[in-house]
């Protein structure tokens, strides 16, 4: 029998106010902005329209997704579906719905043993942290869950996954600092495999000397997973940092380019203003958002729930 991860934990039921609460920030850039524009403006003419515009470039949507929002608009506006001021945040807010919503893809997974999930991304953008969020959450659901410490890059990194693994009772797979990535990833795969265990999820470092050698190695370490499971991994997640605005959309495509996303998680939206990049991520690489991270503890980390995130950055009320 298949094991399958609950949809939704408590967590993220019981916290549609509490992710608000953390995304408050955001809100205020995007949401709170667009409604003081609109509550001002008598009509719709072109300076309300570029004041709206600016609000959207402002609170990090990006060029090509605030055009496909103003567009969106003016069309409505052209066919008279929208005539009054008061009607141009709802239809903002159901253009954006329709961007995200497509990215609301649960991480299933069932189909394989052990499920295997590389995890990918630049240095400080939350991997480990994220991972061991993640760890915590599997082993909440009854699944075995083993750690590779792929991040043999600094020792600081190989420590900071086994506390992670110490906290939570999960197994950690590691070597010496300078080891070579693809050799404790394929160590963690037989040990995986001889001690049963449902998923396997391997950090990877995320700064080598240039660009071109981090991806030539997360490729080597993906065919070397692949000698020993060829529909494996299961998932390539990238983990990109929010506060980083712009920055994070175009680690995506780079990585996006050299390794084949499966999934994206977007940590620290708590505490930045910037969250609105998460639409200019789905509306550009249309890959699933497994995860949003917002805070540093084990249970900060909650299912993409389309639904949700509008609600928090863009209330309608
Ligand atoms: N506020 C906040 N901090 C986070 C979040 N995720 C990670 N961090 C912090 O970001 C820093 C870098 O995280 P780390 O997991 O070491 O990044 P890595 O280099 O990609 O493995 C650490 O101090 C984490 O506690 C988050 O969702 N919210
Ligand atoms: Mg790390």
């Amino acid at each position: 029998m298949f094991k399958f991860l609950r949809r939704k934990s408590a967590a993220d039921t019981s916290s549609a106010d509490g992710l608000a609460q953390r995304l408050s920030a955001s809100q205020d850039n995007l949401g709170r902005q667009l409604k003081q524009l609109l509550h001002a403006a008598e009509r719709i003419d072109d300076e309300l329209l570029e004041d709206l515009e600016t609000v959207l470039l402002g609170a990090d949507l990006g060029i090509a997704t605030s055009e496909r929002i103003m567009q969106a608009l003016q069309q409505a506006i052209a066919s008279k579906l929208i005539t009054r001021a008061d009607e141009v945040l709802p239809a903002i807010q159901a253009e954006l719905f329709d961007i995200i919503e497509p990215c609301e893809q649960y991480l299933e997974l069932a189909g394989h043993k052990p499920f295997v999930i590389l995890v990918v991304g630049v240095n400080g953008a939350g991997k480990t942290t994220t991972i061991g969020k993640l760890a915590r959450r599997l082993k909440d659901e009854g699944l075995q869950v083993m750690l590779a410490a792929g991040d043999t890059f600094r020792a600081a990194a190989v420590e900071q996954l086994q506390a992670w693994g110490e906290r939570n009772q999960v197994p950690v797979i590691a070597q010496q600092t300078g080891a070579d990535p693809a050799a404790v990833i394929f160590d963690a795969m037989q040990s995986a495999k001889a001690r049963n265990i449902d998923v396997l999820i391997a950090d990877t470092a995320g700064r080598l000397h240039t660009q071109d050698n981090l991806m030539a190695e997360l490729q080597k370490v993906r065919r070397v997973i692949q000698r020993q499971d060829d529909s494996a991994p299961h998932e390539v997640m990238l983990v990109v940092d929010a506060s980083t605005g712009q920055n994070a959309l175009n680690q995506a495509q780079q990585f996006n380019d050299a390794v084949q996303l499966t999934g994206i998680t977007i940590t620290k939206l708590d505490g930045t203003a910037r969250g609105g990049v998460l639409f200019a991520i789905a509306n550009q690489l249309k890959t699933p958002i497994r995860f949003v991270g917002v805070g540093e503890k084990a249970e900060d980390l909650r299912v993409f729930d389309a639904t949700s995130f509008i609600d928090a950055i863009l209330p309608l009320g």
